[in-house]
């Protein structure tokens, strides 16, 4: 009976929700009006109904549709029995480090039942960002898109006859509260049991014979479409292509691009493309497919992910006439050298205010992202290489990040009182330097024994107002060879080159492109490579940087920078909104 007034009270909210989905004029700028309910839903997947989290029953979630210089409101309503928080994935937040959404860093979850408002403006950006639960695992569902409109409503390339998102996901059968729990217990062997488009699992997976239905994008001969791609996954990167038909790449991470012609595109966890996909292929129908890539043995391996959708011409049987639909060729899922191209082919379309690369660094950082080990049950010695008496982390420059589970961060900063919670001391390079891509660190290798072992510690970086901060990543080949979507909050950075194998500055940096780099708030660091980035200090707060692959921030691939205040109040973060609620309101601070 509860249940039932409960699911009655629910619908009454999403109605609620989606009459107060509104846009209300103030100027020039506009207000882009919210509420997001979260609630659970059950959705059955290959003959198993399972329990999910989604936002306003919309899987992928409602997408926020706003113009450049905006201001976006969204109420959250939490209705499940976990809290969370809401991060604007790639909004830059000038001065609004409170609504970043950055779960134990820039808040504390929305606890079960509590309601939450976040406010920003969004300024400077356009094309694509999406949103995202920064509570762990909970993003595989609950995520959607943030299209951003240029305020003149022109763009540097022909108009498209319409625009869409493309949201490649995961279907996890595991409830994803469960699998947080595993992970934290250093558990990583769960696996997502297909890849979705837009929430379709598509033809390829089955259930007794009875396909799964495939997301369909219909077009019409001659016109040309804006897909935004956006990789939600919590595990892999992706490859996706469309069999007929070229892309033309025109943004990322709501910066545009130079126009680049392509057969495939390939996308990170945290990353979003644009492309312009013209329908110019004789009338018929024509599969796309998306395709997670992975390292080759002897890294861990995952099962092969895949999800079928459908370009579906106007005029065309739904036979296909009878003929069969062609299919695109693609790469090996285990060959990642197209991502390393695809990446390698980026340039950022230059308008003058943004793209000004700083031509001097104040501060450089080496990072080495890897994994380690520690000792189970806190020994101080144990079996090392996979053994099962230790448990697999993370790290940069060698450290584990520790997230803070009752506090956050930038309160704590904000405060004065982020002493015995953290310490700025994270390093500028690794404490020692070794063959970082060498493969032989990858067990069964004899070299890893003396490299893995490491300890957690919230280290974090404070920097001066208007620092200029060049990093250089460097994927390693530690315990495993995987690429790492680096991602920072509050900020783009310039992404000015990248490489195959250990970084070497006396042949490198003359690589760097100071001309017309990307400007990214997420850089794909190429397996067993380096990629280099710059950006100046001008957003004070509180802003996470982490890997985007979900288990290596679980397992503590992460730190935060704190940018300090510059010299006048439009340079300075503002106190909390008064709708910010501090941790410990409700005396819930925890999931
Ligand atoms: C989902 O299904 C379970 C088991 O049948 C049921 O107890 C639960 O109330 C359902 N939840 C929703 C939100 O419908
Ligand atoms: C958004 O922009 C408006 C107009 O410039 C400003 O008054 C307001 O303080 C900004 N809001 C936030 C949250 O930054
Ligand atoms: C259905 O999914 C649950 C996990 O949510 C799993 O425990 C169960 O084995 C699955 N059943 C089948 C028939 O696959
Ligand atoms: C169902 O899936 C299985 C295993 O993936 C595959 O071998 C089979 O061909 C599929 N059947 C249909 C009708 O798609
Ligand atoms: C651009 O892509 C082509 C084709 O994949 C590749 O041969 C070339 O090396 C790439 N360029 C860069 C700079 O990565
Ligand atoms: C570790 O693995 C060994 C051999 O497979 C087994 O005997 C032992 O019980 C395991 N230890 C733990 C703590 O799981
Ligand atoms: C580092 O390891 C790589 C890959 O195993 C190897 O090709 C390279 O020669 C090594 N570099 C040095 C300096 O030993
Ligand atoms: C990390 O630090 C530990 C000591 O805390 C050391 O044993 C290990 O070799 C270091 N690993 C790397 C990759 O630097
Ligand atoms: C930032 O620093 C640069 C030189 O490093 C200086 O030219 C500029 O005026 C500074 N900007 C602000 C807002 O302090
Ligand atoms: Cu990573």
């Amino acid at each position: 009976m509860a249940a039932k007034a409960m699911a009655a009270s629910f619908f009454l909210c999403v109605a609620l929700a989606a009459a107060l989905a509104a846009t209300a004029s103030v100027g020039e700028a506009a207000v882009v009006e919210h509420t997001f309910v979260v609630h659970e839903m059950n959705v059955t997947h290959l003959c198993n109904t399972t329990k999910i989290y989604v936002v306003n029953g919309q899987l992928p979630g409602p997408a926020l549709d706003v113009t450049d210089g905006d201001t976006v409101v969204v109420h959250i309503v939490n209705r499940l029995e976990h809290g969370l928080t809401i991060h604007w994935h790639g909004v830059r937040q000038i001065r609004s480090c409170w609504a970043d959404g950055a779960g134990f860093v820039t808040e504390c979850p929305i606890p079960p039942g509590g309601e939450h408002t976040y406010r920003f403006n969004v300024t400077g950006q356009v094309g694509t960002l999406w949103w995202h639960a920064h509570v762990t695992c909970l993003r595989a569902t609950i995520n959607g898109a943030i299209i951003i409109r240029p305020k003149d409503g022109k763009y540097p390339f022909p108009t498209p006859a319409k625009d869409l998102p493309i949201i490649i996901g995961e279907w996890w059968q595991l409830d994803l509260i469960e699998l947080d729990r595993r992970m934290a217990d250093g558990n990583f062997d769960d696996n997502p049991l297909s890849a979705t488009i837009n929430g379709k699992l598509g033809d390829l997976s089955n259930c007794s014979g009875v396909p799964e239905e495939s997301f369909v994008l219909d077009v019409e001969r001659g016109k040309s479409y804006l897909l935004r791609i956006i990789n939600t996954a919590l595990f892999s990167e992706y490859y996706f292509k469309v069999a007929g038909h070229t892309f033309t790449v025109v943004g990322a991470d709501g910066n545009y691009l130079t126009p680049f012609e392509t057969d495939m595109i390939t996308v990170a966890p945290g990353e979003t493309i644009d492309v312009l996909m013209t329908a110019n292929a004789p009338p018929a129908h024509y599969h796309m497919i998306a395709l997670a890539n992975q390292p080759p043995e002897p890294d861990p391996q995952i099962p092969v992910f895949i999800s079928r959708g459908l370009v579906r011409y106007a005029g065309v049987r739904g036979d296909n006439n009878g003929l069969p639909v062609p299919v695109p060729l693609m790469p090996s899922q285990h060959n990642t050298m197209p991502s390393y191209y695809f990446h390698g082919n980026l340039t950022g379309l230059a308008y003058p205010e943004r793209h000004r690369v700083p031509m001097h660094v104040d501060e450089r950082f080496f990072i080495t992202l890897g994994l380690g080990s520690l000792c189970r049950g806190g020994k101080k010695v144990c079996k090392r290489r996979r053994s099962n008496e230790t448990i697999v982390v993370a790290t940069m420059n060698n450290v584990s990040f520790h997230h803070p589970t009752t506090t956050s961060l930038l309160e704590r900063y904000y405060d004065g009182t982020g002493k015995g919670v953290y310490t700025e001391d994270f390093p500028e390079k690794p404490p020692h330097p070794y063959n970082y891509t060498n493969r032989d660190l990858i067990p069964p290798g004899p070299l890893e024994e003396a490299l893995e072992p490491t300890f957690k510690a919230t280290k974090l970086r404070r920097f001066k107002y208007n620092t200029s901060v060049e990093i250089v990543f460097q994927s390693t080949a530690l315990l495993q060879s995987d690429s790492n979507p680096m991602h920072l909050h509050g900020y783009d950075f310039f992404v000015l080159a990248q490489g195959l194998g250990n970084f070497n500055p006396k042949r490198d940096v003359k690589k760097f492109n100071y001309h017309n780099p990307q400007l990214r708030n997420t850089v794909q660091v190429p397996r067993t490579g380096w990629a280099a980035v710059r950006f100046v200090t001008d957003n004070p707060g509180m802003w996470y940087l982490h890997c985007h692959f979900e288990f290596h921030i679980v397992m503590g691939m992460a730190t935060a920078f704190i940018v300090e205040d510059g010299p006048t109040p439009e340079t300075s973060l503002p106190p909390p909104p008064p709708e910010f609620k501090r941790c410990g309101a409700n005396g819930l601070t925890r999931p």
